[in-house]
């Protein structure tokens, strides 16, 4: 038989002693006498525990995409899962270490991602500390042959900008590069903190933080991606939306004031990324968004739009 031959051949490379198994005669011709049935008994019990053993062994190789093929190749798997990764040279602007940030997508259409747990709840602290002196009523960019009467409740919140060179504790140039490594764009183009607080009944209607031209006129440069970092929770109340989420109620019957589509809860010291673009670098129609009204308890929120090309402040 094909198996028991195999078997003999093995035993003899291994050498003196062998595999105990080579045959049969060694077996029964030794000092031990075995029963026919503790015979099948005992191959069962060693044909269970080699079939285990391997698909266990297989089963811990699925989705590695390391073919198992003995132990060595099992040894390498291990080896590869134990490997250390170790920066690489990195050039002039570079950072000699790596940088996770967790980030949930919340959506596609538009892009627009969630970083739980981004800033604590003493650099929260340390921003609103840094702004409540300064709060005057936010303002808007006005379209062609709009008015500050005319844009009266669109935006209802106060607000101050502060910039990370005015803070002498270094919260906000830390926010800042960690921003830049959340979103890939550099430091640089980031505008200042817009830094707001909404009372109860206060709301942004929803707009969008890009400039089309045709509205506004020729732009310089153009508003890419807005960071909110939440710094504060709100007790009721106050989300940032995005009613246009996913092409939902874009049938041109939406009323700007209205709190629906997609809904994120403030909650100090997380924060939001959506893009006002999209790759090719026209205005995302599904980057629509506001602030629903405070219900109940107060909303502190700071805003860092970035922009393609480099900021002065
Ligand atoms: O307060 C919010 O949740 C949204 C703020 C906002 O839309 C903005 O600053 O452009």
């Amino acid at each position: 038989m094909r198996g028991t031959k195999a078997l003999g051949q093995a035993g003899k490379q291994g050498g003196g002693s062998g595999w105990a198994l080579t045959s049969k005669s060694r077996l029964t011709s030794s000092r031990f006498s075995f029963s026919p049935a503790s015979l099948i008994v005992g191959s069962c019990f060693f044909f269970l525990a080699g079939f285990f053993l391997s698909s266990s062994l297989l089963s811990l190789d699925i989705g590695s995409g390391v073919r198992f093929s003995g132990g060595l190749d099992f040894r390498r798997k291990l080896e590869a899962e134990e490997r250390v990764y170790e920066p690489l040279p990195h050039g002039d602007t570079g950072d000699d270490s790596f940088t996770a940030v967790p980030s949930q997508v919340l959506s596609w259409k538009p892009r627009a991602l969630y970083f739980p747990n981004f800033a604590t709840k003493k650099q929260c602290e340390s921003i609103i500390k840094m702004a409540k002196s300064g709060l005057k009523p936010s303002t808007l960019a006005l379209r062609k042959g709009e008015t500050t009467e005319s844009t009266q409740g669109i935006r209802t919140s106060s607000g101050m900008f502060i910039s990370a060179s005015e803070d002498k504790y270094g919260v906000l140039a830390f926010i800042e590069e960690k921003i830049a490594r959340a979103t890939s764009l550099p430091r640089s183009h980031g505008e200042a903190f817009n830094v707001l607080r909404y009372e109860v009944g206060q709301r942004y209607n929803s707009h969008y933080d890009a400039f089309s031209p045709s509205e506004y006129g020729p732009q310089k440069s153009q508003r890419v991606a807005s960071f909110l970092l939440y710094l504060s929770d709100v007790e009721k109340g106050g989300e940032t939306m995005f009613p246009f989420e996913n092409g939902l109620n874009m049938d041109g019957n939406y009323d700007f004031r209205e709190c629906i589509g997609l809904k994120v809860k403030p909650q100090q010291g997380d924060g939001l990324l959506f893009y006002s673009l999209l790759p090719n670098g026209t205005i995302d129609p599904t980057s629509l968004h506001g602030s629903c009204p405070v219900i109940r308890g107060q909303k502190w929120v700071a805003t860092k739009w970035i922009r393609d090309q480099i900021q002065d402040d």
